[in-house]
């Protein structure tokens, strides 16, 4: 290391002329100087933000050569979505050489938060995480953006005042999903059903906005009316043991329809209708959002009624928004994926084998 190198890294930061350039200039300018020091170091103040100096310390992410340094908080792994979700954001990462730090939250916010935290020391280039609630994000939002670290959401959104704390989002109109479930039913009912909804978790993006585009097409059909609804948490064992407990209640006979939030939740409730000789698919009709394989082979075999398409895919899409973050184009503030409605109508065999999910 010598001083024509440091001139060199210089020219390429003025030539890019970019955060992550001069991030990585200041980085490989700081190994420079300990490299000239020498055993100086013993004796220097440790500075604010210095990363200790053991094998096991996280890099400063844009020490190493450019390559680009991506954090993600994952919620956790509570359906086959997510599965679909976490391995397309890996494989993705993979693929392009992304040094992707993954987190997986175990669906509770404090871990998601303590991840980002983490990733703002570690100074990756960009955090994206997919916020297992809408709230309660702020102070951690403020943290990453006073490091000048961009943020994107992935699947679900945020409720913020300051739109400036994220840069994109993308992700699927989930009023929309549960508007076209809704109107799924009427169709299929004549306008009349007695609905029982399984609820994904409590204070989620999705399960808020599900249920509310769901209402708001009901609004329209007198005959139709949620006479039980739960939250199952988007999890298939949660959604049987729900489902089991609408069984037992007062109102159990009287359900004609299934409004679940997710496909596995849906899952959940046919095996408890099977467990208890009720018959999903044409006593009562299943209809939820997502379209896992299960839920197709579902529909195939007569047990579900209807899947709302929400494609989980989203690493590709993912990786080019932060690609073009670091280029410093200009991004939409929302990145819309598309889906469409399966029913017995579309879904064959031949169908089921080319899903991805
Ligand atoms: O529907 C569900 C998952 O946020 C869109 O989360 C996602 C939802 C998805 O657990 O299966």
């Amino acid at each position: 290391m010598n001083l024509t190198m440091l001139k060199m890294m210089a020219m390429i930061s003025e030539n890019l002329g970019c955060r992550w350039s001069r991030a990585f200039v200041a980085a490989a300018t700081g190994i420079v100087c300990a490299a000239l020091c020498g055993g100086c170091e013993k004796t220097a103040v440790k500075k604010e933000g210095d990363q200790p100096k053991t094998a096991a310390a996280p890099m400063p992410a844009t020490a190493t050569a450019q390559k680009l340094v991506v954090g993600f908080a994952q919620i956790g792994a509570e359906s086959a979505w997510r599965t679909a979700n976490t391995n397309s954001i890996k494989d993705e990462a993979a693929a392009r050489g992304i040094d992707l730090r993954f987190s997986d939250a175990q669906n509770k916010q404090e871990n998601q938060i303590r991840a980002i935290r983490s990733f703002i020391q570690q100074r990756v280039d960009v955090i994206a995480f997919a916020p297992v609630v809408e709230t309660g994000w702020e102070p951690v939002l403020e943290e990453a953006k006073a490091a000048n670290i961009p943020v994107v959401l992935t699947d679900r959104e945020v409720d913020v005042q300051d739109q400036s704390l994220y840069v994109t989002f993308i992700g699927a109109d989930f009023v929309e999903e549960g508007r076209r479930a809704a109107e799924w039913l009427a169709n299929k009912t004549g306008g009349k059903a007695m609905i029982a909804e399984l609820q994904g978790t409590p204070g989620a993006a999705p399960a808020i906005d599900r249920k509310k585009g769901f209402e708001e097409a009901l609004a329209k059909h007198p005959g139709m009316k949620i006479i039980k609804s739960q939250a199952g948490d988007f999890n298939r064992a949660k959604g049987k043991e729900v489902y089991e407990s609408f069984l037992r209640s007062p109102e159990g006979p009287q359900i004609t329809a299934v409004f679940a939030h997710n496909d596995d939740m849906a899952i959940g409730a046919i095996q408890a209708m099977q467990e208890s000789g009720v018959k999903p698919g044409s006593q009562v009709l299943v209809v939820s959002i997502d379209g896992i394989r299960d839920a197709f082979q579902a529909i195939l075999d007569g047990s579900a009624n209807c899947t709302v398409e929400c494609n989980p895919l989203i690493g590709p899409l993912l990786f080019d928004t932060v690609e073009k973050i670091r280029g410093g184009e200009t991004i939409p503030k929302r990145i819309q994926t598309p889906g469409d409605v399966f029913d017995a109508g579309n879904v064959t065999a031949e169908v089921i084998k080319q899903r991805k999910y």
